[in-house]
């Protein structure tokens, strides 16, 4: 059984952290199209949980960041913004069938940084992830029996802002974005430079890959390799920085 743990908009959702300026966002339209992601998950085949929104974490719906399933063990992360670290203990206590490990302060890690393929764990070192984080995920890894790349993210958010796995060999990647040296075990697409930043996917277990509808030109080059993918309009998400990966941790 496969089940996706996601956590509802909340109504402050327009104070949502921004990298530039502050995000203009219908919280309404916002909610819509995180529902029919939900309605997505489901026509998949994944169980659904829900963690209730927090009023006091606007970006609390980005539900991703707060955790990382690796291997038998959830890793519950120290989210590098100091504004969302509130935001993990009721992701812990939705996940608290899995034992947990806990990022320990100084150490910094979101999930949007950690990539898994295989039996590899690719991590963004980032504005949001640090070294103190790299090596905690590190030491879970091992004993999990994962290995660990690190990747230097330069200019994007986190690794998976700019690196999307839309199969087990395949990710499509943002020009520049990435040391992409690292990604050398993987094929490359890059992302089409008509709309750069604009294409985010989630690979789901039907066998089909949801696509930012924003990115029709990125889609077709993964339609292209032959897969079946699912266009979804997720603007509001989007305009809070937030990708298809994001709003879930999927186990
Ligand atoms: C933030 O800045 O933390 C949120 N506004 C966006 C987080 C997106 N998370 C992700 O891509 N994993």
């Amino acid at each position: 059984m496969a089940t996706a743990l996601i956590r509802q908009v909340p109504k402050c959702f327009d104070r949502a952290l921004v990298r530039e300026g502050r995000p203009a966002i219908d919280v309404e339209l916002a909610r819509r199209q995180h529902d029919e992601y939900r309605r997505r998950l489901e026509e998949a085949g994944y169980t659904i949980e829900v963690v209730p929104p927090d009023e006091s974490h606007p970006d609390c719906v980005f539900v991703e960041d707060t955790a990382v399933i690796v291997g038998s063990v959830a890793l519950i992360t120290r989210p590098g913004a100091p504004e969302r670290r509130g935001e993990t203990e009721p992701v812990a206590a939705a996940l608290s069938g899995f034992p947990l490990v806990r990022v320990n302060a100084p150490a910094t890690i979101d999930g949007g940084d950690v990539l898994t393929a295989g039996d590899t764990l690719y991590v963004g070192r980032s504005s949001r992830t640090n070294d103190g984080g790299i090596g905690q995920l590190r030491a879970v890894a091992s004993d999990q029996g994962f290995g660990v790349i690190v990747v230097d993210v330069h200019d994007t958010l986190h690794l998976k802002s700019a690196v999307l796995p839309v199969d087990a060999e395949t990710v499509v990647v943002t020009r520049g974005a990435v040391d992409e040296e690292k990604l050398a075990d993987f094929r490359i697409v890059y992302e089409s430079d008509s709309e750069p930043h604009r294409f985010s996917a989630l690979p789901l277990r039907d066998g089909t890959v949801l696509v930012t509808a924003s990115a029709p030109a990125t889609a077709a080059r993964v339609v292209a390799l032959g897969h079946r993918v699912v266009p979804i309009d997720v603007s509001q998400i989007q305009a809070a920085d937030g990708g298809l990966t994001c709003m879930a941790v999927l186990f």
